[in-house]
């Protein structure tokens, strides 16, 4: 750390203001290229430290709310030892990590904000307790504390992040890196630096759900009348309500994209590459040296939107993706990236001392070119150079190519399932043992197989080796049921057995068909527990026996499902545990658009929680200490959840 300050100092002073540099210590300066970790230096050590001989990482996090101007509008903020975006971790392959979460330490009684914490991108195999999830745990109260403990068993770019309702978008989030010492791309660069890109609301995680419910109802109801024709037109947005028109509200068109993929269905309010805005006087600058090559580390914690990552006047090539290293298929000038995924890119620093550019990360919407937040790529320590001109686009030169579209844009496009595994770690995909289809489709709410996810009262990786969920209506995948002509989605918990071993593909589509252009959005689905090789993906209509690559597919944990189109991905079922599958638009996951995998629980009869882990009774506010001084009880259908 104090190797990095001098340097940010410069920066800042050039920008005019120091006042945020203390929330994001470390991003993207300073290299040792001896150093076990890599030639990225994000961890700060006042969070987590590395003991070299042990080879563990322990982070001390600790939760607390606070106000914060981001971009332009103070608000309330759940932060992880006071930064934004959070604490860095830093692992080599096979470290154990620990994580000591403290949630909001306080003398004073205050309604209870709950959190856990999920590191996506680790399968967690032997970990499986803390995977973080409602499956997993009950949610970590306030003035409570807990210790996750995982290994570091799976290489690359990751992120951590809390999976409680969405308290993401309170600002719980920060990147995981996992070195390799056998990367196949070690040689190939000079220097790492990490670059979150995301959307970012002016309001709590809370008051953003309660927006969106209150779109979703004025959506249900203008679907079903008799409605009060003021909600005209339809179809193509929806009502929002609000102070607007004299207490009225508004419409709001939804946006799309040049194919005509639906993009914008709730506002676009603002976005951030590493925590930090243009639309301030203190926009994110990453510094390079003319004539290195980089590994930028592309992570999206996005909420809603699918992002456009470039950086003018710069090409790059694609290496990894959710850690799982790729053969080359660049150059490339747009990537795209869209919620829990995350893409390894090298970039030739190929512009002359003192020269900067724009860094963007655009949501691709037609006609909403502003739509976009910008970093600075700064070659050295430039103060006087003026920046580029802020134009709206990159630029659209002849040869242009895109990676990984949400939708079909023609050819110029590589869909991620066009990215295929780097020689030296290619593996083949047997046929597999059970088919699981999953029909993603929005119908007053988001739906897996026409199923609004009941979330478990109790988490079920406890249920002493077969899961049962007590007070929920279980239902299966492959079932249709009769009592769910329900407009809003059947009121079920959708389980799929998995048993020990079996090869398990996935077959998704994404068939929405009732917007004005006749294609639906994408959503980006995740796996926990595993990466799953990514068969194929299509754009056009579901799948219908198109070939798949089962000789070198890539390796991913999360993929988005195009619009319109489908998505064949396949797994092995060899880590017992309770997983979730879902959709990674923090949004659509919290009203319902998930499922459980319950995998081989039978190997896992007669687990127990660790004496630390969250009490699961309801918290009673009127014998605060009493109720937390209680014995937790994770048995199975034990009335006490
Ligand atoms: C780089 O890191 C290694 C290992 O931590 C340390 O021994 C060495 O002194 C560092 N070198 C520089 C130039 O900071
Ligand atoms: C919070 O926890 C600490 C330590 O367990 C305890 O001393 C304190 O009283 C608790 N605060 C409240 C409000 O319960
Ligand atoms: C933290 O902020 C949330 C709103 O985002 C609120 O519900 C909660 O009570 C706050 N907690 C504390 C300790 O102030
Ligand atoms: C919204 O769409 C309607 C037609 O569907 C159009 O009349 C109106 O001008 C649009 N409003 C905006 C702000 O684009
Ligand atoms: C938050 O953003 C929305 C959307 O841009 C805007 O309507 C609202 O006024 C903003 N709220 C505040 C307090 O700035
Ligand atoms: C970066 O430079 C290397 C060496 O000249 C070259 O092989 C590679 O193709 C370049 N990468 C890009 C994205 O242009
Ligand atoms: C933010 O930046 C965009 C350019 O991307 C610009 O159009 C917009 O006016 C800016 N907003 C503010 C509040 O400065
Ligand atoms: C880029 O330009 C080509 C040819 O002018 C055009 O067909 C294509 O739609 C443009 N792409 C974008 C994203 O504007
Ligand atoms: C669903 O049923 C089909 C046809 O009987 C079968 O092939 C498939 O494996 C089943 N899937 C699940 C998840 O049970
Ligand atoms: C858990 O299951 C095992 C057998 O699978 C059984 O022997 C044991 O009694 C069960 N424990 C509880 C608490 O139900
Ligand atoms: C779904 O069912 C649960 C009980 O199983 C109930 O608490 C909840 O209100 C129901 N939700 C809807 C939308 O019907
Ligand atoms: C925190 O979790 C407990 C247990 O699930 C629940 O009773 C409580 O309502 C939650 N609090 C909030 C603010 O969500
Ligand atoms: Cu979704």
């Amino acid at each position: 750390m104090h190797l990095l300050l001098p340097t940010l100092l410069c920066l800042s002073s050039l920008l005019s203001t120091t006042s945020s540099l203390a929330t994001a210590p470390g991003y993207g300066v300073s290299q040792n290229t001896s150093d076990p970790l890599g030639r990225l230096k994000c961890m700060d050590s006042s969070s987590c430290t590395r003991d070299p001989v042990r080879k563990v990482v322990d982070c001390s996090f600790t939760l607390r709310n606070q106000t914060r101007n981001i971009n332009g509008t103070p608000r309330t903020m759940q932060l992880v030892n006071g930064q934004f975006p959070g604490p860095c971790i830093q692992a080599v392959l096979g470290d154990r990590i620990n994580v000591h979460v403290v949630n909001s330490p306080s003398t004073s009684r205050h309604s209870s904000q709950n959190v856990s914490l999920h590191w996506h991108g680790l399968p967690l195999k032997g970990s499986e307790i803390y995977d973080g999830t409602p499956l997993t745990q009950c949610p970590l109260r306030q003035n409570s504390s807990m210790t996750y403990h995982f290994p570091a068993g799976t290489a690359g770019t990751h992120m951590w992040h809390s999976h409680y309702k969405l308290s993401l978008l309170d600002g719980v989030w920060g990147p995981l890196v996992v070195h390799d010492n056998n990367d196949p791309y070690l040689a190939d660069y000079d220097e790492e630096r990490i670059i979150s890109v995301t959307d970012f609301a002016n309001e709590t995680a809370v008051s953003q759900f309660a927006h969106w419910k209150q779109f979703e109802s004025a959506y249900y109801y203008h679907d079903n009348p008799p409605f009060d024709h003021k909600y005209d037109p339809y179809p193509g947005g929806w009502w929002i309500p609000g102070p607007d028109n004299g207490g009225q509200g508004q419409y709001y068109n939804w946006t799309y994209g040049i194919d005509g993929a639906l993009i914008g269905v709730i506002p676009w309010v603002g976005g951030l590459i590493n925590g930090k805005t243009h639309n301030t006087s203190n926009p994110e600058v990453i510094q390079v040296e003319s004539g290195k090559t980089y590994r930028f580390r592309v992570i999206s914690p996005s909420a809603f939107y699918p992002l456009e990552f470039s950086i003018d006047g710069h090409r790059f090539d694609v290496i990894a993706a959710d850690g799982s290293s790729l053969a080359r298929t660049g150059p490339y000038d747009y990537l795209n990236i869209h919620g829990g995924e995350r893409y390894d890119i090298l970039v030739n620093a190929t512009g002359k001392p003192n020269e900067r550019f724009w860094i963007r990360a655009r949501t691709q919407e037609l006609d909403r070119p502003w739509h976009q937040v910008l970093a600075i790529l700064s070659y050295g320590n430039a103060k006087t150079t003026p920046l580029p001109k802020l134009s709206l686009y990159k630029g659209n030169v002849t040869g242009t190519r895109y990676v990984n579209c949400f939708h079909d844009i023609g050819p110029d496009c590589i869909p991620a399932s066009q990215l295929v595994t780097h020689p030296s770690q290619a593996v083949a995909v047997p046929e597999p043992n059970i088919d699981v289809n999953l029909h993603l489709k929005f119908i007053h709410g988001p739906l897996i197989n026409g199923i609004r996810q009941a979330e478990p009262h109790t988490p079920p990786i406890f249920s002493n080796g077969s899961l049962t969920l007590p007070g929920v209506w279980q239902c299966s995948s492959n079932t249709t049921y009769s009592g769910c002509s329900n407009i809003f989605g059947c009121n079920c918990t959708q389980v799929v057995s998995l048993e020990y071993n079996q090869q398990v593909r996935l077959t998704l589509d994404n068939l929405w068909p009732t917007t004005p252009t006749g294609v639906t959005g994408v959503h980006p689905f995740h796996l926990h527990g595993h990466k799953f090789a990514v068969l194929g993906q299509g754009y056009n209509g579901p799948y219908s026996g198109q070939p798949l690559n089962q000789i070198n597919p890539s390796w991913r944990d999360d993929l988005i499902i195009p619009a319109g189109g489908w998505a064949v991905l396949q797994f092995t079922a060899d880590n017992p545990g309770a997983w979730m599958g879902h959709c990674h638009m923090e949004h659509h996951l919290n009203d319902g658009m998930s499922l459980i995998f319950s995998e081989a629980l039978d190997r896992l009869s007669g687990l127990k929680p660790p004496s630390d882990f969250p009490y699961c009774r309801d918290w009673d506010t009127t014998s605060y200490e009493g109720t937390l001084a209680s014995e937790p009880t994770y048995a199975a259908n034990s009335a006490d959840f």
